[in-house]
């Protein structure tokens, strides 16, 4: 439609896209864009526009920030996430996120990887960036002390008439969110302005299609991610839609807020479909205003989607499917109907997205039906791994084909099926594991000589990381102690949860892990 153009202006990055969009009338002011359910603090549209034009006045001309600075912002989701990240890119300033969960010596990682230059924290997580230098400025003002905060710079600003005047191209730099991509550890997945604007265009047809301006949305997914910012941070945005938002995902205090707030939207991930499923009769809450649940990020078993739909059948349930490295959707279905045809399908591949389905054996490109890895291009796919020209190239080929990693096949009407993941990541819960990042950790301690992570399949959380593990000869070591050592190395979402040791692991002849093998004989050994 005519509705949403991607402004051709080399002066209109994400942020002036995103303004322009907002409800532009009095009363459209008032609106709510965001409601904390924890506080049942709110904030309307009107007081989102003065927030993100003060901090940006205030990152520009009292921090200094400049055109290309990266800001590293630590928060879990709050009314003020997206101010902060609309500032941050309506100075030119690229916005990096991560986890608050993630250990000290992840987040120094990403800051030194990124190159930040300003951190944004809350006061609980101040102290992971304290051992790093990086000026930081706290979220909400503290009680005492000298440290500035966002709070106190929106307040200080409120008001200012308009946005600095920096010009932002479409070419430039917008966001880098980490991925471990299809091998390794994890790495910054570089997004422009194009990239994030096409996305979000996307959206807006996404629930032109099948919504209306009067949904309330639920927002548990965290915003630091590529599925929560797309959606939460920025794009629902555009269409003045109100977003209930929750810092840290509890069960049952998200069904009491669905019945408060009357939310009818859920985007959410396969474990809280099955915990819906589960255990959502046994809290009595009114959930009749859901219209439509979302579930992506990780698959969505068949049987538990059935059960879904007999147990709330005026609810849609609609699977989507992206990645980091293609600005987060690739597929989605755009009706129940679609959906309810397709059960095995994670949807249809999004409008300007271009698939090829390559033969993992010969390379060459199959029909539909036929199982391959899937490649996509799109205006939306990253520009390229931060500073990482060989993991660029191994992804990106020279004519812009995205390896997924991913193992599927497309039938002749553009419905997408993931059957496998090829690559090496474990998705626990919808959040991603490099195993070579559990390997090098595995690999620090003093008594382990070799070390080999795979995902073992789990019902609750889709999968878990296992580690095959040899041990320095003569020495002892137990299963817990192993656990307990990467427990304090990593985040608790990375916790290795199961141990087995093992005499050598198998390799290739170039010396890669044979994974295949390892996941066979986890099977094997998990049955007997
Ligand atoms: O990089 P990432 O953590 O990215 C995501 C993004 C999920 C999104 C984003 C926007 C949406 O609208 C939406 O519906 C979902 O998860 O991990 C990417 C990998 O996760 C697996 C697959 O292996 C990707 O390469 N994955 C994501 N969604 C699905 C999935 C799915 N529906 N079925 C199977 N695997």
């Amino acid at each position: 439609g005519t509705k949403h153009e991607i402004p051709t202006k080399p002066d209109l990055g994400t942020a002036n896209f995103v303004l322009s969009q907002f409800p532009q009338a009095h009363l459209a002011e008032a609106r709510i864009a965001f409601i904390d359910s924890g506080t049942n603090r709110s904030v309307s549209y009107g007081e989102l526009r003065r927030s993100i034009y003060s901090l940006a006045s205030a990152l520009f001309n009292r921090l200094k920030v400049r055109k290309g600075d990266v800001v590293f912002v630590l928060s879990p989701n709050s009314t003020l996430y997206s101010t902060i990240c609309l500032a941050v890119l309506s100075v030119g300033a690229v916005v990096t996120t991560a986890n608050p969960i993630n250990t000290e010596s992840e987040i120094a990682k990403q800051v030194h990887d990124s190159g930040a230059k300003l951190a944004i924290s809350t006061l609980e997580d101040l102290h992971k960036l304290v051992p790093t230098g990086i000026p930081t400025i706290l979220t909400s003002r503290p009680f005492d002390g000298n440290m500035l905060s966002i709070e106190e710079l929106i307040e200080d600003c409120y008001g200012s008439p308009q946005l600095p005047q920096v010009p932002v191209a479409q070419s430039d730099t917008a966001a880098i969110l980490y991925s471990s991509g299809t091998t390794g550890r994890s790495k910054g997945v570089l997004l422009t302005h194009a990239n994030i604007i096409s996305i979000m265009r996307l959206l807006f047809w996404q629930v032109d299609v099948s919504g209306s301006q009067d949904d309330v949305f639920f927002a548990f997914i965290p915003m630091f991610h590529i599925y929560g910012m797309i959606f939460f941070g920025l794009g629902l945005l555009c269409i003045g839609i109100t977003t209930v938002l929750m810092q840290k995902y509890d069960f049952q205090a998200m069904l009491v807020a669905i019945q408060k707030y009357k939310v009818n939207n859920l985007p959410a991930v396969p474990p809280v479909i099955l915990a819906l499923v589960k255990h959502s009769s046994k809290v009595k809450c009114d959930l009749s205003s859901l219209k439509r649940v979302g579930s992506g990020a990780a698959p969505l078993s068949k049987e538990v989607a059935q059960e879904f739909r007999r147990m709330f059948p005026s609810v849609e349930l609609r699977q989507g499917y992206g990645l980091t490295e293609s600005s987060g959707g690739a597929a989605f279905f755009a009706s129940d109907k679609d959906a309810k045809a397709h059960p095995d399908s994670c949807g249809k591949l999004i409008p300007t997205f271009c698939a090829k389905v390559i033969d993992i054996e010969t390379g060459k490109p199959l029909p539909p039906r036929k199982e391959g890895e899937l490649w996509f291009k799109s205006p939306t796919i990253m520009k390229e791994y931060l500073g990482n020209m060989e993991e660029t190239s191994a992804t990106i080929d020279s004519e812009g084909w995205l390896r997924t990693g991913d193992l599927g096949y497309i039938d002749e009407n553009g419905f997408v099926y993931i059957v496998e993941r090829i690559k090496e990541l474990i998705k626990h819960n919808g959040y991603q594991v490099a195993p070579a990042e559990l390997e090098s950790v595995l690999l620090s301690h003093p008594l382990i000589v070799d070390a080999a992570v795979i995902p073992v399949e789990d019902e609750e959380t889709g999968q878990i990381p296992m580690a095959y593990v040899v041990i320095a000869a003569g020495s002892e070591l137990s299963e817990d102690q192993v656990i307990q050592f990467v427990a304090g190395e990593v985040a608790p979402y990375k916790k290795v949860r199961r141990v087995s040791f093992i005499d050598t692991i198998p390799k290739s002849a170039a010396g890669k892990i044979l994974r295949k093998d390892l996941v066979s004989q986890s099977r094997h050994q998990l049955v007997s």
